[in-house]
């Protein structure tokens, strides 16, 4: 069968449009799907080559994957499909059709998977091929949302599989895709359950990961078929979670000689584990995406965080000591914060000397316990239940529109301050201020002199990454001071829109 599988683009600009990777769901489905047989093609609209309607009109089957953010756009693609193909359903799965289901059914999709689907998907495509006839028969697999007898059906959450089971997915896929990072993801579930993420209702509350043995295998595998200068982003949610498999996999990376640029998301409190950013450092890890959240110690206390600011700043010298650069990533909003927050990022950033930065605003995220608790009166739908329940929170959110769901707009109002002065100061001081052409320059030239210290005192494992991602740095920071400024457009008309709003909002 010919499976048709299509990644929307994030709706405007944002500060991520120049680092586009596919998200890897409809990546790793395709692999399984074509390790059964199935043709496989896939259209990422942000990283590929634009949808090839003349195959849509020949695809037995359409895919589709989407965030809160790409959701509308994912929708509009629902009428255009449904146009071009009336005889092939239409699948949709993702982060946000996981927690309101019912939205995706009534845009058109004829079934909703909900969680991660590498079991469901799997158990439905055998479904489709023999016994499509009996509907009911769906009713056997979880984590599916669909329409039998005239109402809409929600099987119960589908069973964790160990990650061991997933594919090595296969980018090639992806048609026109030529990685310039490549992503790949080693673990699933999270035990903290911050206020603003769904990930824990997504993938449950304990940590499962991919063995040491498979990610090795598959980081060969894309070594034999892409360029090894290509970076690998191990884009887990907490690579560090388990600070021993972390040590253990850079120390298989070194003894296979799979040493290449590593980007990798970790927490900052990693680096109270000195050995583990050593071996990191050692396996070519030149970058860390690491969620700052805020620098100030209400707001930290109220995300969990459990380190205060001091703390922070010493931790955030330990990732320089061994040459790995930061990509920190803040959030505003907190109930703690106040418009004095956003002058202490600017003045974190700085001062930390951090080589890239993103500063969104807390969105409420469908499924994320923020969301519960800043809607008004509604359904929501309980993942674990799997059904729909009536709810009553705050009433703090003003725009459902989501396309705005992207971190770069302000769409409920925050305690303590007007959301349009967070919005502005945000947008046309903050990002332009911290992204600065000089700050971008001292940035360069401290870094390439920490290197070269590094060099003379034999810490220099792999020099050449470490000059090759400064280089890195100084372009991220100019693309993200042009996109920040480019984005002020679009802010500007959404101030516009929404100006009926009463004044405190
Ligand atoms: C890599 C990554 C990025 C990359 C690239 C993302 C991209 N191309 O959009 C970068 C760094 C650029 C990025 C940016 C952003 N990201 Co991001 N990102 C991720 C991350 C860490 C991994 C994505 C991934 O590949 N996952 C692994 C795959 C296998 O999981 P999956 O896509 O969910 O697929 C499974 C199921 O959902 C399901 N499924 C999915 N689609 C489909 C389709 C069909 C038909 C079927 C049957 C099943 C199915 O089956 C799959 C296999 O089990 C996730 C967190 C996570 N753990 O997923 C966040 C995540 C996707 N990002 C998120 C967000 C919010 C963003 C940003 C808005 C801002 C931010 N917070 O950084 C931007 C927006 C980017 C944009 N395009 O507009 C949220 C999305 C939440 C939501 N409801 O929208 C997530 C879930 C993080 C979180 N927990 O909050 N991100
Ligand atoms: S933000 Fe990170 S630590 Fe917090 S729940 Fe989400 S994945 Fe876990």
């Amino acid at each position: 069968m010919l499976i048709v599988g299509i990644e929307p683009k994030a709706p405007g600009l944002n500060i991520f449009k120049s680092a586009t990777t596919p998200r890897l769901g409809l990546v790793r489905l395709g692999t399984s799907a074509q390790e059964l047989g199935h043709k496989c093609r896939i259209y990422c609209e942000d990283a590929g080559d634009p949808i090839n309607w003349g195959e849509v009109i020949l695809a037995d089957i359409i895919l589709l994957s989407a965030t809160t953010s790409t959701v509308l756009r994912a929708y509009k693609l629902i009428q255009e499909l449904r146009k071009a193909n009336n005889k092939a359903p239409i699948l949709i799965g993702g982060p946000h059709v996981t927690f309101l289901p019912e939205e995706a059914l009534e845009a058109g999709a004829d079934f909703v998977f909900r969680h991660a689907a590498d079991q469901s998907f799997l158990q439905w495509l055998n479904w489709f091929q023999t016994c499509s006839s009996d509907r009911h028969a769906l009713l056997g697999i979880r984590g599916l949302s669909f329409q039998l007898d005239g109402e809409y059906r929600h099987t119960q959450r589908p069973e964790e599989v160990s990650p061991d089971s997933w594919p090595t997915p296969d980018l090639r896929l992806v048609v026109g895709h030529k990685p310039k990072c490549i992503n790949l993801i080693g673990s699933e579930g999270c035990p903290y359950d911050c206020d603003f993420c769904s990930e824990c209702r997504m993938h449950g509350h304990s940590y499962r990961f991919r063995s040491t043995d498979k990610l090795i295998a598959d980081l060969e595998f894309y070594n034999n078929i892409y360029d090894p200068t290509i970076p690998i982003f191990l884009c887990d949610d907490n690579l560090g979670a388990n600070p021993t498999r972390l040590i253990k996999l850079c120390q298989r990376i070194v003894a296979r000689g799979l040493q290449r640029p590593y980007y990798g998301q970790v927490r900052l409190d990693l680096a109270k584990r000195p050995d583990v950013i050593y071996w990191m450092s050692r396996a070519g890890f030149e970058r860390a995406s690491i969620g700052y959240e805020s620098p100030e110690l209400a707001s930290l206390v109220a995300c969990g965080k459990r380190l205060n600011p001091a703390q922070m700043k010493d931790l955030t010298k330990i990732f320089h000591k061994h040459g790995i650069t930061i990509h920190s990533m803040w959030a505003i909003g907190f109930d703690q914060d106040r418009l004095s927050t956003i002058f202490a990022t600017i003045w974190a950033c700085c001062n930390w000397w951090i080589g890239t930065y993103q500063i969104l605003f807390l969105t409420p995220i469908p499924g994320a316990p923020r969301y519960e608790r800043l809607m008004g009166k509604g359904r929501i739908f309980d993942p674990d239940l799997a059904q729909y329940k009536e709810h009553e929170g705050e009433g703090r959110i003003f725009n459902y529109d989501w396309s705005k769901y992207d971190g770069h707009y302000v769409v409920s109002y925050p305690k303590g301050m007007s959301w349009r002065l967070l919005q502005i100061l945000v947008i046309f001081v903050a990002l332009p201020g911290i992204y600065n052409p000089i700050q971008t320059l001292w940035i360069f030239l401290v870094s390439n002199i920490r290197t070269l210290k590094r060099i003379l005192i034999g810490q220099a494992f792999l020099p050449k990454i470490e000059f090759k991602s400064h280089l890195t740095t100084l372009g991220w920071r100019l693309a993200g001071l042009i996109t920040a400024l480019r984005a002020q457009g679009g802010v500007y008309r959404y101030l516009k829109d929404w100006s009926h709003l009463p004044k405190q909002g």
